[in-house]
């Protein structure tokens, strides 16, 4: 058996393959996964976590947002766990391994700790995140947002999809309404590997990003209304355009994230039209926009900007204009001390490593504001994710996982 330290790696076929394993369920139409979050594919998809954890040799506990705690025990029952996390729900046109990947891996340093007779003194907890994408119901991270205490339980289980269905009926209809309350758990550590999901390791040729921030976001739900009305009879002049504020406010989100580069983001990847027929101007239009910067100063002035100016839009064209801010998380800088041991695995397994900031946001960001956090990341090709077509290479896979297992080990404690 290789002492710690050593020749510690994972074991890359067996990662690769319970990968593989799961990307067979919620599969897309494309390569990718549609595993939304409390379909019957994502219960699915947990009660094999499931099984491979107790497999492994871990209780399963779960909370009332239906998050998965995983627990192998260490030695010092009375010390706090390290935490392992990430999410197996995916976008509606996901890649198999936004989320999933670092679940799996966390899956593995468990497995890879058994294979190599590693007993920690702190307890490894792997953890599934529940509705970490947002998609089905916003916002994004929802339960670790609850779990971090800045989003309420009752306001999460109200949260209704696009059909009206609400988070907590759904929970409840897939069976995996958990007993734990939610937040009860203390940390002593938290980490999340994760692709990139973005460009930069892949073009700067690093294997690891060792994540040193996350930047902030606001998604903010616009409301307009119009007057429903003859899209060939009524004549311009009395038009109440509702669709084309809309129009004008996407023009816009893109012109002031624009003005305040570099390190801001801004877009619109949602919008719904009510009556949504093709001869009648919408009465109602409801979009999201979604804007993120590491500056927070640059981040609320977008904001501030964007809603201001969306006023004007609307008040020019005589649309009423409502908007609510329904997601939003400050900028996170990771604790130091686990970005070190996240630097130096990767420095002692000789894999190329850079520091970044995380331009997606993940449960890591809530997790960072009750317990020391911090993240890993390996590239994805051409930095594609959110598209059925997220690609990343074994070798990609397996050193984050290699570096996760270093970290966790040296973070829990031999
Ligand atoms: O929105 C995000 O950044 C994450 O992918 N849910
Ligand atoms: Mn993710
Ligand atoms: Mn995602
Ligand atoms: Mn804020």
């Amino acid at each position: 058996m290789a002492a710690p330290g050593e020749n510690m790696r994972v074991n890359a076929d067996r990662l690769w393959d319970s990968l593989m394993e799961m990307a067979k369920i919620g599969p897309g139409v494309a390569g990718g996964n549609n595993r939304q979050t409390l379909t019957d594919a994502d219960a699915e998809g947990r009660t094999l976590f499931k099984r491979w954890c107790e497999a492994a040799g871990m209780t399963l506990a779960v909370d009332k947002m239906g998050t998965m705690f995983a627990t192998r025990p260490g030695t010092d029952p009375d010390a706090l766990p390290v935490y392992i996390g990430s999410h197996l729900d995916t976008q509606p046109t996901g890649g198999k391994y936004d989320g999933v990947l670092g679940v799996l891996s966390g899956l593995e340093v468990i497995r890879s700790m058994n294979d190599l007779g590693i007993r920690t003194k702190h307890p490894v907890v792997v953890t599934n995140w529940t509705n970490e994408e947002g998609a089905r119901f916003a916002p994004a991270m929802l339960a670790s947002g609850v779990f971090a205490g800045a989003i309420d339980l009752d306001y999460a289980y109200s949260r209704k999809d696009p059909d009206g269905k609400t988070f907590g009926d759904e929970l409840k209809r897939i069976g995996w309404v958990g007993e734990e309350e939610v937040g009860a758990r203390k940390m002593h550590a938290y980490f999340e590997y994760h692709i990139e999901q973005g460009p930069i390791l892949e073009a700067e040729n690093r294997q690891i990003g060792v994540v040193t921030h996350c930047q902030g976001l606001w998604w903010l739900e616009f409301t307009l209304t119009g007057r429903e009305a003859h899209t060939g009879s009524t004549p311009m002049n009395m038009r109440v355009n509702a669709g084309l504020a809309m129009a004008r406010i996407v023009e816009m989100v893109q012109t002031v994230a624009m003005e305040n580069q570099p390190g801001c983001v801004g877009g619109v990847g949602q919008m719904f039209f009510s009556p949504n027929s093709r001869n009648v101007l919408p009465g109602k239009v409801v979009f999201t926009v979604d804007i993120r910067s590491p500056d927070q100063a640059k981040l609320d002035g977008m904001r501030a900007t964007i809603e201001a100016r969306a006023a004007e839009i609307c008040a020019a064209l005589g649309v009423g204009c409502s908007v609510e801010a329904v997601g939003h998380f400050d900028p996170v800088t990771f604790d130091p001390d686990l970005v070190a041991s996240v630097r130096k695995a990767a420095e002692d397994l000789g894999y190329r490593h850079m520091n970044i900031i995380s331009g997606a946001g993940h449960d890591a960001c809530w997790a960072a504001k009750v317990a020391p956090a911090t993240m890993i990341m390996c590239p994805c090709v051409g930095g594609l994710s959110h598209n059925e077509a997220e690609d990343i290479s074994k070798e990609w896979a397996s050193g984050g996982a290699d570096v996760l297992l270093r970290a966790v080990v040296e973070t829990a404690g031999i």
